[in-house]
């Protein structure tokens, strides 16, 4: 009975290795959306995002510009925005705690503290709040 347990119990560990193996060696979707610019999924913001720095390498800490405008194109001076991310295929999350600054002008955000510690496909995710409703928008990014 034991031998049945543990050979099962070996066998799952096989299985789960295999599969994170096989997940965070999986390429990138193919019709991955790699825009910088999108509305929000409820459509209240458009959101542009640029780094500040050239290519976008892994292990660099670096800052991101959001420029939030209002669906009819004005910018939005008065919002929150919080920033979450991850690795889809990985299942885990950014490795630092990036954090928006205050109304830069325009409708621009800084994003500051921004890391990608690996190759693959990132997702950055942005919550906007302001008088004119909460939304969001994830943007897809593909570190090499
Ligand atoms: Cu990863």
């Amino acid at each position: 009975m034991l031998r049945w347990i543990l050979g099962g119990a070996a066998l799952l560990v096989v299985a789960v290795v295999g599969f994170m193996a096989w997940r965070m060696m999986a390429p990138p979707p193919a019709d991955l959306d790699l825009s910088r610019e999108r509305p929000t999924e409820a459509g209240i913001y458009q959101v542009q995002i640029a780094p500040q720095i050239g290519p976008v390498v892994q292990g660099a800490l670096h800052s991101w510009v959001a420029t939030v405008r209002l669906a009819d194109g004005s910018p939005v001076e008065d919002a929150q925005v919080t920033i979450d991310g991850g690795m889809p295929q990985h299942g885990h999350g950014l490795p630092t705690a990036p954090q928006a600054t205050g109304h830069q002008g325009e409708g621009r955000y800084l994003i500051e503290g921004v890391r990608f510690n690996m190759g693959g496909w990132w997702e950055l995710t942005l919550d906007i709040s302001s008088p004119a409703g909460e939304d969001s928008v994830t943007f897809n990014l593909v570190i090499e």
